[in-house]
C-alpha cells in the first residue's frame, strides 16, 4: 500500500538540499512517484540552474518555473501536466513567504503590503494550487502542505507567518472537505523546525532548535527526511482515511505543556 508506482506527484517549495521540500522528493522517489518539480524563477536563472543539479538523480519527468504570484505560470504548469501526464494523484505545496521586516518585532506593525504578501503566497496559493489540480485528479489522489505551530501558539517573531498558517490549515479543512466527494485527500504536516534557507534566515532558529532538543519528547529535532516519510504515509493508500487533518511531525514538542 505504500507503494506508489504509477503516481504522478508534483512537488513545489525546494530551494536547496536543506528544504523540506526536497525530503519529501526523495522519499516520494524511494516510493516509486514519477516526479514533476517546480522552482521559483529568478532573473539569471540561478534557482533554475541549483534546482535541476539536485533533483537530477531523481529524474524528473517534469521540472517547470512556477511563481504563485503569477496566475499565468500556474496555469502554464497545470496544462504542461494535462500534456505530459494527463492526470495528478499527488500535489506537495511547501511554498511561504512573508517580508522580512515583518517576522521581527511587533506583529500590530505589519504593514497591510506585508500582511497580503505572506497571506498569498503562504496560504492562498494552496487553495489556486489545489483548485488548478482538481480536474486533473479524477481518479482521486492526495493534496498536502506544511504548516508550523505558530498557526495555534503565539511563537515570537514568527509573526503575520502565524496568521498565514492559521490560514493555511483552515484551508486544509475546507478544501478537504469540498474535495473529499471526489476522493481527494487533504492534509497537513506541522513540521518542528529545521535549520533549512528559509528559517536560517530569522535570527534565533538555532536558540529554538535547541530548547526543542530539550523539551520535546525525543530530545532532538526532525529531520528532512522523517517529514518526507510522513509525507509519502499522508500521500499514499496507507492513509486512505484520513482527510483535513493536521500531522505534528515534531519530535512531540507539541504536546508539552511545561
Ligand atoms: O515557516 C517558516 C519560515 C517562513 C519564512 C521565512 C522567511 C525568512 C526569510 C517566510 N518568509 C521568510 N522571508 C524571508 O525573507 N518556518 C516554520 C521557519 C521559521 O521561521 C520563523 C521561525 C521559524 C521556526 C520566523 C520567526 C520565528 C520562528
Amino acid at each position: 500500500m505504500l507503494d506508489l508506482t504509477g503516481k504522478n506527484a508534483l512537488v513545489t517549495g525546494i530551494a536547496n538540499n536543506r528544504s523540506i521540500a526536497w525530503g519529501i522528493a526523495q522519499q516520494l522517489h524511494k516510493a516509486g512517484a514519477n516526479l514533476g518539480i517546480t522552482y521559483l524563477p529568478d532573473e539569471k536563472g540561478k534557482m533554475q540552474k541549483k534546482v535541476a543539479d539536485l533533483v537530477e538523480p531523481l529524474s524528473p519527468s517534469l521540472f517547470l518555473p512556477c511563481n504563485v504570484q503569477d496566475d499565468g505560470q500556474v496555469e502554464s504548469t497545470f496544462g504542461v501536466i494535462a500534456d505530459k501526464w494527463g492526470k495528478i494523484d499527488i500535489l506537495i505545496h511547501c511554498l511561504a513567504f512573508a517580508q522580512r521586516e515583518d517576522l521581527t518585532g511587533a506583529f500590530s506593525q505589519t504593514s497591510r503590503s506585508g500582511f497580503q504578501t505572506a497571506l498569498e503566497v503562504s496560504a492562498y496559493s494552496l487553495a489556486q494550487l489545489a483548485g488548478a489540480a482538481k480536474p486533473l485528479m479524477g481518479s482521486g489522489g492526495s493534496i498536502l502542505t506544511l504548516s508550523y505551530l505558530g498557526s495555534v501558539r503565539a511563537i515570537p517573531n514568527y509573526n503575520v507567518m502565524g496568521v498565514a498558517k492559521a490560514g493555511l490549515e483552515a484551508s486544509v479543512r475546507y478544501l478537504a472537505a469540498e474535495l473529499g466527494p471526489e476522493n481527494i485527500r487533504v492534509n497537513a504536516i506541522s513540521a518542528g523546525p529545521i535549520r533549512t534557507l528559509a528559517s536560517s534566515a530569522v535570527g534565533g532558529i538555532l536558540d529554538m532548535i535547541h530548547h526543542v532538543e530539550e523539551i520535546a519528547p525525543l530530545r532532538r529535532t526532525v529531520t528532512q527526511l522523517e517529514v518526507g516519510n510522513a509525507a509519502t504515509f499522508l500521500c499514499s493508500g496507507l492513509a486512505s482515511g484520513i482527510t483535513g487533518q493536521v500531522l505534528y511531525v515534531d519530535s512531540g514538542y507539541e504536546i508539552m505543556g511545561m
